[in-house]
């Protein structure tokens, strides 16, 4: 055994040896339970940073733990390859997409490697593959059979210097990030998933996730936002037969509504504009189609608005109020249109106060106490938003908010002017994107026939290589007439085809399935294979992800359920979100970021730049490229190795948490594999005879201190497995193994005793729980650091690999603390408890009980007639 720890000789030993044995390929074709475990696979940048490490190592040591625990483990890795950041790219320097793509790939597929990472790379994917991407072509046109996809337009980012939709991080307050020119709010025709249709089942299948972090969960409810409400229409005033018609989750307020709001892009403002208003009017519609819907709607914004010099009815006062268009109003959410109720509702409140319109208040308090305290317009400095009684509604008044919200809706729908609904803040999911670097959209446009599918059998529609990639004008696939002009599949007559291409997130709504027969031909997947794999356990990525990867991808497995593709309602069975990885960045007010080189004394509490000498703004934050204060996970692998960046990644933190890059950490880390293997270095050849010893160990003659730690070896055991597989604690995990060793100091001090000659029984013994602390050492370590691991195993002469062993079992009895609580009773009255060694015979635990003080006071004056002992639970005196 080589006297030193060169993590650098032995990591890529044993990662060509694993895969050389195919070591972690999946469906062995045996009869064993199944375990998907995945992370979320990576948009191929170029290089890995620690984040990326993070989760993979987390993904990694689970995927590990349950191959040792028997199971049939599937562990994949692909890349989310089409998309922006390298069509950006290739507008600012000219290399072709596909080309960085796939130099990316290898270079992040090579530092993959290198983290010793237990991957079945015969299942890797691509989603830039045409193999990959006609099958997002093929679910579109299913799920066009099935009305899941429709046509629309919608409001998009325009540029008006590019002339060009952008996506929403290329709009920078307004203005396009690229040409400075100010960006528009433009109608788009585009192509649209009908996530809505499921808007109930996504919301009502969040109950089945209890094993989904509960903020995941929540965001979720939120997100689709589900809202019980009333619709109510509100005649116009001189023109009966028309009316706006408003969502309202307050009915209780209407009696209070003293104006109506209606979105700028409502349908009805041109109508309702009147011609002294019609400048006014347009001026204002024109400047809020520039602001993007995020900013208008901000709660903090200022409300603006203006009136059309209009009047609706409120159908329950018979009141003529004014009808407004203003900034806070949405045109797609509910009708576009609302009842403004100022007492009761805080934007309404604000906009009322602007431009001096009448407040009414209709809701008072709960009462509470004696004195019934009135709430008048004097006292309000803002809205009261509470439920309360009905306060100047006519025959409503005296009624509870819920009572009066359903009295209302019922006399609305009895009067037929409106009723009871149900509103989703969840849109419907739009698909297209002007760009090049995605999936074509298969579908043709016929003057004809109009749209047309393009036939399953003629999938893919391959993205052509050449195409002007300038990010100005039509989409990039429109100029390239090639593509464009064709037949109509329907007609045989000349057609386009559709040139805007699909958002990847539809890549990643049913990567995890791909996985399952990535070679396929005849369909996305098997469904046997679905049926054998489905849901994944264990699914690792970052809480970013939270609503729209993690919302669209349930959507895709029930429309996937839907079509008989796969049987499970739910892709995720478990979910574990990882924090950030963090760390200290050095900002100079006239340098800006400084890197560590950049600063005077880092450690120090008032850090100075060593350019201007200028006290350095110091923080913690997420490591980044640009605030110059990352690790590149190479670099670290190159000075400790890939077993000493795996421990540190899960040792600093637990997974949900963020963590603190820290040198000493780091240090601390791959000192601690270092000191392992001067313990196996010391120990390995003493022990060569007993590699068969499976144990139980015959403690007796073992001193105190070797039978205190052959017990920490099995209670180690038993924490290592709860904290891995109940909590994913791997830090505390480690830190277990840590104490271990350091327990280990006892055996060293025992065996240099050998020397002077000793009982040949208790020297056997001594090495049997040696052995026994070596190898479970060894097998405890192996999904953390499983290149050391492999490296002792072999030292320790044993045969096959340490991550093909079954995960080590504890002797409950051994992990057992050393002294038990046992009540003691006088008369079947319990007026003690104390502890007794857990091994004391019931003579010993007698003569415990009668010296203890608590005891005898019970016992003054009397006779002992019996004592009874239940061992390991209590002990009746009876007395008389
Ligand atoms: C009158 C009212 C009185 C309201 C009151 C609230 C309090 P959620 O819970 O999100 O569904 N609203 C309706 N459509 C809107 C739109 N397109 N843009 C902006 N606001 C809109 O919220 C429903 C409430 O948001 C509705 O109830 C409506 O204001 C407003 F004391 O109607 B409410
Ligand atoms: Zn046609």
């Amino acid at each position: 055994m080589d006297p030193k720890y060169h993590p650098r000789l032995i990591e890529p030993k044993w990662q060509k040896c694993w895969n050389d044995h195919g070591l972690f390929d999946a469906d062995h074709g045996k009869a064993r339970e199944r375990h998907y475990v995945l992370e979320m696979f990576p948009y191929p940048s170029g290089n890995l940073h620690m984040g990326h490490v993070r989760a993979y190592v987390i993904g990694d040591v689970l995927a590990r733990y349950y191959r040792m625990q028997g199971f049939d483990v599937l562990h994949p890795m692909g890349w989310d390859s089409l998309g922006l950041p390298a069509e950006n790219a290739a507008i600012r320097d000219g290399i072709h997409p596909k080309q960085r793509t796939e130099q990316n790939i290898k270079s992040v597929r090579r530092q993959m490697k290198s983290l010793g990472l237990s991957l079945d790379w015969s299942r890797e994917i691509a989603t830039c593959d045409p193999s990959y991407y006609r099958w997002n072509q093929w679910f579109f046109i299913k799920m066009y059979e099935r009305g899941l996809v429709y046509r629309r337009t919608s409001l998009a980012n325009w540029c008006t210097g590019c002339l060009t939709v952008l996506a929403n991080e290329q709009v920078v307050d307004g203005i396009c990030e690229r040409c400075n020119k100010p960006v528009v709010q433009r109608q788009i025709p585009d192509w649209a998933f009908r996530i809505t249709r499921y808007a109930d089942e996504l919301l009502d299948d969040l109950g089945k996730l209890n094993l989904w972090p509960e903020r995941i969960v929540s965001m979720q409810r939120n997100w689709i936002g589900r809202s019980e409400g009333v619709e109510l229409r509100f005649p116009i005033k001189d023109n009966g037969s028309d009316h706006i018609e408003i969502f309202t989750t307050r009915a209780d307020t209407v009696y209070g509504a003293t104006y109506v709001v209606l979105a700028p892009e409502h349908a009805m403002v041109a109508k309702l504009t009147r011609s002294e208003q019609k400048s006014r009017v347009e001026a204002f519609v024109a400047e809020m189609s520039k602001i993007e819907r995020a900013r208008r709607t901000d709660a903090g914004a200022k409300k603006e608005g203006v009136w059309t010099g209009s009047y609706a009815i409120n159908p329950f006062t018979g009141e003529e109020i004014p009808i407004w268009i203003a900034n806070f109003v949405l045109a797609d959410y509910g009708t576009g249109a609302v009842m403004s109720v100022p007492a009761h509702d805080q934007r309404d409140y604000e906009f009322a106060k602007q431009y001096g319109l009448p407040i009414r208040i209709v809701i008072q308090p709960q009462p509470s106490g004696e004195v019934e305290k009135h709430l008048a317009c004097s006292d309000l400095s803002q809205a009261f938003t509470e439920d309360g009684v009905l306060y100047q509604s006519e025959k409503h008044t005296g009624l509870s908010s819920a009572q009066a919200r359903i009295q209302i809706a019922k006399q609305a729908e009895r009067q037929g002017i409106g009723g009871i609904t149900i509103r989703y803040h969840l849109r419907d999911w739009g698909i297209s994107r002007q760009r090049y670097w995605g999936t074509p959209i298969p579908m043709v446009h016929c003057e004809v026939c109009g749209i047309v599918p393009v036939p399953i059998e003629s999938l893919p529609v391959l993205l052509p290589e050449q195409a002007p990639i300038t990010g100005t004008g039509e989409a990039p696939l429109a100029k390239v007439p090639e593509f464009v002009n064709t037949d109509c599949p329907k007609c045989g007559k000349k057609a386009r085809r559709e040139t805007d291409t699909m958002d990847t997130f539809v890549d990643s709504s049913w990567y995890f399935a791909r996985y399952l027969d990535p070679g396929e031909e005849d369909l996305p997947f098997k469904r046997e294979s679905a049926d054998r794999w489905l849901p994944v356990k264990i699914y690792v990525g970052g809480p970013e992800h939270a609503v729209m990867h993690l919302l669209y991808f349930r959507f895709w497995t029930k429309v996937m359920r839907d079509m008989g593709l796969v049987s499970v309602d739910e892709p995720v069975e478990r979910l574990l979100t990882q924090g950030m990885v963090v760390g200290e960045s050095f900002w100079c007010e006239s340098h800006g970021y400084r890197s560590r080189d950049g600063v005077d004394d880092p450690e120090s509490s008032e850090p100075k730049c060593t350019e201007c000498g200028r006290t350095l703004r110091v923080r913690l934050e997420k490591m980044s490229k640009s605030k110059l204060n990352g690790v590149a996970p190479e670099s670290m692998c190159e000075q400790y190795g890939a077993d000493t960046a795996r421990l540190f990644s899960l040792f600093a933190a637990p997974p949900e948490k963020d963590v603190e890059w820290n040198d000493r950490a780091v240090a601390g880390c791959y000192n601690f594999l270092r000191r392992i293997w001067v313990f196996f270095l010391r120990h390995h050849q003493r022990v060569e005879g007993y590699r068969d010893f499976a144990g139980p160990l015959d403690e007796s003659g073992l001193s105190l201190e070797l039978i205190a730690l052959h017990r920490s070896l099995h209670r180690t055991i038993a924490k290592v497995t709860a904290d891995i597989e109940k909590e994913f604690q791997f830090n505390t995990a480690i830190a277990a193994l840590m104490e271990l060793l350091n327990g280990c100091k006892v055996l060293d001090d025992e065996v240099d005793g050998f020397a002077e000659g000793v009982d040949p029984d208790r020297k056997q013994k001594t090495e049997q729980l040696l052995f026994m602390v070596l190898k479970n050492m060894v097998l405890l370590l192996s999904p953390f650091a499983p290149h050391v691991a492999d490296e002792l195993w072999k030292n320790l002469g044993m045969s096959g690999f340490a991550g093909e062993q079954p995960w080590p079992k504890f002797d409950p009895q051994a992990t057992q603390e050393d002294t038990i609580q046992m009540a003691v009773q006088v008369n079947g009255k319990v007026r003690a408890t104390i502890d007794v060694q857990r091994e004391a015979s019931e003579d010993e635990i007698r003569a415990q009980v009668e010296k203890n003080e608590k005891v005898q006071k019970w016992l003054e004056g009397k006779s002992i007639r019996r004592v009874i002992v239940v061992p390991g639970r209590l002990v009746n005196i009876v007395v008389g």
